[in-house]
This record gives C-alpha cells, sequence and structure tokens, in this order.
C-alpha cells in the first residue's frame, strides 16, 4: 500500500491525498475526508485505517493524470551518512585529510545524521535537483528514507536523492553543510510505502540511473540489506534529545556511488529506483 500527495491539474494548489495499490489508479482519500499525510500518520494503525478507508466510495483517479507532490508536508528531512561500506570507502578515498573520521564514524554507536532540508524546499519527482555553481564534482546519492511520525516511529518507507558536492565536501569535512545542503539538493518521493517490516524492506534493491543526452552515463544498484544500521537505531539517534511535531524524513545513507571521474551536468536525468517504492525522477539544473 503506498501514500502520495497529488495535485490534479496546473492551476489547482491544492494538494491531495492519495492511495495506490496496483501503481496505474489513485484512490483520492481526500474525498473520505482525509486532508492530512500528517495526521494519518500520527494514527496507531495506519495499514487498518487505510483498509478501511478503501471501503468507502472514493474517486479512482489515473496515475498518469495527476500531478505526484513530494510526500512531506511539516516535515523537515534529515540525512544519515556512512551506513553502507560503498559510501566509507567512497568519502576515505576523495579525502586523506577527513578519512579518518569516515572510518571511525562508520564503525561508531552513533551514526553520522545532518540537517537536509525544510520540508518547503523538498524537490518532487519531476522536478530540477540542483548542482552548486561553485562545485566541480557533483553526484546524485539514492537513499532509501524512512518516514517517522512524531514519536520517532517508523511508519513507511519512501525514496530519497541526498545530491551532493564531493570536491567541496572532500576538501573539509566542516564544509559538509555547503556540500549537502544548498538550492534543489534534496528529492523525495513519490510515494510512501506503508505496512512493510523492516526485514520486507532490506530485501529491496536500490538502483540508479543518469542519462545525458538520451544515453545512460552511469548505471548501479545496491540491496537495502547491505546498511550497516537497524531502521530504529537511526530514528533513535535522530529523535533522541530533539522534537519533530509533525514527524520527520530521514534518509538513510548511499550504497552506490558513481566512479570518481564521473560528475553530473546539467540536463542529466537521475532515475532512482526502490524495488518496494517505485521511481523518483528529476532533471539537474545548475543553482
Ligand atoms: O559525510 C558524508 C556524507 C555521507 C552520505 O551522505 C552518505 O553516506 O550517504
Ligand atoms: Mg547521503
Amino acid at each position: 500500500m503506498k501514500l502520495c500527495r497529488f495535485k490534479t491539474g496546473a492551476a489547482c494548489h491544492h494538494a491531495r491525498i492519495g492511495l495506490t495499490t496496483d501503481d496505474a489508479t489513485v484512490l483520492d482519500l481526500s474525498a473520505a475526508g482525509v486532508k492530512s499525510l500528517t495526521a494519518l500518520l500520527e494514527g496507531d494503525n495506519l495499514v487498518a485505517v487505510l483498509q478501511a478507508l478503501m471501503t468507502l466510495p472514493m474517486p479512482r483517479l489515473p496515475l498518469a493524470e495527476i500531478t505526484l507532490l513530494a510526500p512531506v508536508e511539516q516535515q523537515e528531512v534529515w540525512a544519515a551518512g556512512v551506513t553502507y561500506l560503498r559510501s566509507k570507502k567512497a568519502r576515505m578515498d576523495e579525502s586523506e585529510f577527513s578519512a579518518s573520521a569516515y572510518d571511525r564514524v562508520y564503525e561508531a554507536e552513533r551514526p553520522e545524521i545532518f540537517f537536509k532540508s525544510l520540508p518547503e524546499k523538498v524537490i518532487a519527482t519531476g522536478g530540477d535537483v540542483g548542482i552548486r555553481r561553485d562545485a566541480k564534482w557533483n553526484v546524485p546519492e539514492p537513499e532509501l528514507a524512512l518516514v517517522c511520525n512524531s514519536r520517532g516511529k517508523v511508519v513507511g518507507y519512501t525514496i530519497g536523492n541526498d545530491m551532493s558536492s564531493r570536491d567541496i565536501e572532500g576538501e573539509n569535512l566542516l564544509y559538509l553543510p555547503q556540500a549537502k545542503t544548498y538550492l534543489k539538493s534534496c528529492a523525495v518521493g513519490p510515494f510512501i510505502t506503508v505496512g512493510a517490516s523492516e526485514a520486507q524492506a532490506r530485501a529491496w534493491a536500490i538502483s540508479i540511473e543518469i542519462h545525458r543526452g538520451g544515453v545512460a552515463v552511469f548505471n548501479g544498484e545496491t540491496s537495502v540489506g547491505q546498511i550497516k544500521r537497524t531502521f530504529d537505531s537511526l530514528a533513535e539517534f535522530l529523535f533522541r534529545s530533539q522534537s519533530f511535531p509533525h514527524g520527520a524524513v530521514l534518509l538513510t545513507g548511499t550504497g552506490v556511488v558513481p566512479p570518481d571521474n564521473f560528475t553530473l551536468a546539467a540536463g542529466d536525468r537521475v532515475r532512482i529506483g526502490i524495488s518496494g517504492i517505485g521511481t523518483l525522477e528529476n532533471p539537474v539544473a545548475i543553482v
């Protein structure tokens, strides 16, 4: 079962809440009185609530006829890093200066967690993701994203793109916020898969394709099961000594890194797929 936010036409500014079980049509839950994703995610028995809602008469809209919005309302987006061995190696290779920090954080009990985006700055599928105009080495990071409610419970899963400037990150660890958090650096969506256990999610594949002028210039794949840490422990660290009254989205780190001679260019298209969720696709623009 997958939730989404959508609108029905260019002139319509009103976000609706949708539910899909077939990836071809969306039930308009707004017609059953559901006005917010956040309120739904706060409920204790989400799957049962959605099953009950599905018995009500509601418009069923073809997916091809709606515009999918980012599935965030007032949720901040945060991100964990160096949670896959592949990411640790890439960071250590990119910077001798910072190598021991990455090595240590991979092994440490406390994960690396950083702020990624305000909700209103999150890019939806189809929108431009950005590469910084002052960066020379830019990559997308395809990541499973945990959707947490205000109590820190993981209630669903979506897809995140943690756009990153590797030359800025590699120059000095203290530049990480500039390498990671800039205009259009975070895309999320399009669906939130609910009702899947961590064990089920760990069997999902994460894939990425980058197209330039219609030609694939990079593709890669990993398995969610390669994440070193449990989802609950990542969420617990995010919520420790912190409060998120509307819940939060936590990207869980990347396990796919393009070769070191690869950098994104304006006009590229980044397509990230997670088998249990769907596809997040964005063109790239210089910001
Ligand atoms: O400190 C570097 C960030 C690492 C990251 O974003 C990742 O592993 O996904
Ligand atoms: Mg990342």
